[in-house]
């Protein structure tokens, strides 16, 4: 795989595809970043877009994680001791996933974003942007609810970090990328770059397949879970026989989400899958591709409970590693 298949495979978007193409092509030494609300722990929303990070690393970039400790207080989520603590179990639960921690800066939202200069240039933002833009570019990051001015500030610090932290590749899951349209078009006004993004997709809800999966709502596949707490959610999860559901009564779209997560986690990690099944079922199946796995399950030659099976059996794996450093670290 060339380095531009490998920076954008499962992608969603890239902003712009010349731009990565031209990062692709000498991609040793070159920054990219996410940036995270603490929370302490870590669950498979993380997981897709610290994949994508892994694969970067995979193609030489270095790679920064922020752990945005004043865009949570921003957006509420508690008060700061108690953010700075989950940052720090944060941390640990990346690096027990397999962010190489040599390879890996990481980085508290508030080493920086509390200093004159970038406070200064957040004014200039502030400036510059419309309070309703301001808020458009929040709404899926900030949940329901009549949007705070902090919340209104939040976007034009996320756009600021990307100068501060000099990175040239800002990744991020769908529901940031409005926030990252509105740094490609202010930042210009304080003499900075416009950004290259690329954004990962989102996972549906697992029960329903509706909306996108959340740790607040709904199931939400984390490290902490055990090996039967995954198995149980897996075996709940939303799986008709198609990559293509038909949309609810009400008209809400959907999707399978069994298939993306063998899509967006366990193909990228284990490259390959097997599905075990005993031989009076005709025998274990292998598969190179997910585009193969999708087939076979839009055929019936694989029944959703065997996907389902192998599913939790490879998340499992994906998440044992960390479990266990969680573990020995707890004492
Ligand atoms: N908005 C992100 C958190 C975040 C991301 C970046 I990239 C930043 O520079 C700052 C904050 C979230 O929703 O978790």
């Amino acid at each position: 795989m060339d380095a531009y298949d490998l920076i954008t495979r499962n992608v969603s978007e890239v902003v712009t595809e010349e731009e990565v193409r031209a990062l692709a092509e000498s991609p040793d030494g070159k920054r990219a970043y996410v940036g995270y609300e603490p929370s302490g722990v870590l669950h498979i929303g993380h997981m897709l877009t610290a994949n994508k990070l892994i694969e970067l690393q995979e193609a030489g970039f270095d790679v920064v994680v922020l752990l945005a400790d004043v865009h949570a207080y921003l957006n509420g989520k508690g008060t700061f001791e108690e953010i700075r603590e989950t940052a720090t179990r944060m941390q640990e639960q990346f690096v027990a996933y397999g962010l190489e921690e040599s390879q890996t800066e990481f980085v508290l939202g508030s080493q920086f974003q509390l200093d004159e200069e970038y406070v200064l240039d957040l004014h200039a933002l502030e400036l510059e942007t419309s309070l309703s833009r301001a808020s458009r570019a929040m709404a899926e990051i900030a949940g329901d609810g009549a949007a705070t001015v902090a919340q209104a500030v939040y976007p034009l610090m996320q756009a600021l970090d990307i100068v501060y932290l000099d990175v040239d590749l800002a990744i991020g899951g769908m529901e940031q990328r409005k926030v990252h349209m509105l740094a490609r078009d202010t930042l210009p006004s304080i003499e900075a770059d416009s950004p290259t993004c690329l954004h990962t997709p989102l996972i549906a809800d697992l029960t329903t397949g509706v909306g996108k999966m959340s740790s607040s709502e709904g199931l939400s596949i984390s490290m902490e879970d055990s090996e039967s707490e995954v198995e149980e959610k897996v075996n709940k999860a939303y799986c008709p026989p198609t990559a293509d559901p038909d949309p609810t009564d009400e008209g809400e779209e959907r999707e399978n989400p069994v298939l993306q997560i063998f899509e967006y986690h366990v193909f990228p990690r284990f490259g390959e899958v097997v599905v075990e099944r005993p031989e009076q079922y005709g025998g274990d199946l292998a598969y190179e591709t997910y585009g193969a796995l999708e087939a076979d399950l839009e055929s019936g030659e694989l029944h959703p409970a065997d996907a389902k099976g192998a599913l939790a059996t490879y998340l499992n794996d994906l998440i044992e590693p960390g479990r266990e450093k969680i573990r020995q670290r707890r004492g």
